[in-house]
Parts: C-alpha cells; sequence; structure tokens
C-alpha cells in the first residue's frame, strides 16, 4: 500500500453516527494501552494521527481514519482498564458486537496483544466475537522490543496457550523500531483483496439477478 493521505474522518458510538460504509474497512482492537494507535500511526507512517496516550482508557469512542480516499482504518475503544467507571466498561461489548455486525465492508480485524501479558477474559471474548461475526483477524502481539530475542519464545507461548491460536499465527510487531511493520501491511493487503473479490462476486451476483 501507497500511503498518499491520511486524515481523521470522525468519532462514533453507535451505527448512526459511523461514517458511510462505501469503502473497505480495516480495525484495529485490544486492551487500553496495548498500542492500537501506536500500530496506526506506524502503518500510516505518521507520528500522531491516532492519538496515543499514557493515561487510557476514559475514551470510549469507535474512531475513523481515512487512507488516501480507499480505505477506512478504525481504532476501537479500549478495555480492561481499572480505572474506568462500570457504567462505561458496560457499554464495551455492546458497543463492540454492534461495530462488528453492522459493518459489512469490513475486510479484517487487527487484535493486538501485548507481549508481556497473558490474553484474559475480554481478549478471548473479542476472539469469540470475532469468529461469531466471521470476520478475518489478524493477530499481532506488539511491544517486542520490550523483550529480548532470547526470551521472545518464552514469552509469546503463553499467549498462543491461552488463545488457541498456533504461534506462527502472530505477526511480532514493535511501534518503536518498526519491526514487523511490512508483514502486517502485507496481512491487511491479502484481507483486502479477498473481502474485494467476496464484494465483487456478490455485486455481480446481484446483476446477474438484476438482469
Ligand atoms: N516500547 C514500546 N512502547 C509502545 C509500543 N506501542 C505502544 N507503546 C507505548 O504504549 C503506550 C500506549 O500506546 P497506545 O498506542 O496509546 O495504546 P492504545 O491504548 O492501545 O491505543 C504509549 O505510551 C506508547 O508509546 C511498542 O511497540 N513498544
Ligand atoms: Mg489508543
Amino acid at each position: 500500500m501507497i500511503i498518499k493521505s491520511t486524515s481523521f474522518v470522525k468519532s462514533a458510538t453507535r451505527p448512526s453516527n459511523y461514517p458511510e460504509s462505501g469503502r473497505l474497512e480495516i480495525a484495529f482492537a485490544g486492551r487500553s494501552n496495548v498500542g492500537k494507535s501506536s500500530l496506526l500511526n506506524v502503518l500510516i507512517n505518521r507520528k500522531n494521527l491516532v492519538r496515543t496516550s499514557s493515561t487510557p482508557g476514559r475514551t470510549q469512542l469507535i474512531n475513523f481514519f481515512d487512507l488516501n480516499g480507499e480505505l477506512t482504518l478504525v481504532d476501537l475503544p479500549g478495555y480492561g482498564f481499572a480505572k474506568v467507571p462500570l457504567a462505561v466498561k458496560k457499554q464495551w461489548g455492546p458497543m463492540i458486537r454492534t461495530y462488528l455486525h453492522s459493518r459489512t465492508t469490513l475486510a479484517a480485524v487487527v487484535m493486538l496483544f501485548d507481549v508481556r501479558r497473558v490474553p484474559r477474559e475480554e481478549d478471548l471474548q473479542l476472539l469469540d466475537w470475532l469468529e461469531e461475526f466471521s470476520v478475518p483477524t489478524i493477530p499481532v502481539i506488539t511491544k517486542i522490543d520490550k523483550v529480548s530475542r532470547i526470551k521472545r519464545h518464552k514469552q509469546i507461548q503463553p499467549i498462543a496457550d491461552a488463545t488457541g491460536l498456533p504461534l506462527e499465527a502472530f505477526t511480532l510487531f514493535s511501534a518503536l523500531t518498526k519491526e514487523g511493520r511490512d508483514e502486517v501491511w502485507e496481512r491487511l493487503d491479502v484481507a483486502i483483496e479477498e473481502m474485494a473479490e467476496e464484494m465483487g462476486a456478490e455485486l455481480s451476483a446481484d446483476l446477474d439477478a438484476e438482469s
């Protein structure tokens, strides 16, 4: 993907406020502070278009970004931050589920895991929903710069075990060193292509039905 232009489109909480979904879309999900916004910025070569934060968890908004006027990138609200009020925590599940099943042009969700944390309830919940709604999922282990190369395997195995995904399913990434950036883009390109084909097939089936 050649990045020509990027911009913030809007924030929304419910479908009536989402931007129109004419374009293919990729969303980024994971717990608060896992590095969603940082990954997005690295992917689009911007320092801080997507706001990163050291006091995570207060925003419960779905943030939409435009790439090249062709693709929509979505920063989904995080979860798992202890200091968030219960009322806000309760909104997260319905907000994410509604997004996942109503966004028909969603080509993939990039699901982030912190290399230093064993996935918990909400992570596994989210993986279940992605499966339920048949959303192609790209698992990424981030902050890989935080562990030395020799300790990587030992750190990553519990994440694979907890999620039930094979080790090879994970792309290792660091927003600091940009390791893994190209691999994430390759996987996104594949997902985009597959979704475009699927939509093309649907479109021609519709046209056949009409003619
Ligand atoms: N060392 C390191 N720090 C990171 C990485 N990705 C994110 N961070 C830091 O982790 C914090 C949270 O990142 P952010 O992208 O805002 O997480 P989000 O809440 O998931 O959007 C920030 O202080 C980032 O600078 C990474 O790959 N390596
Ligand atoms: Mg963020």
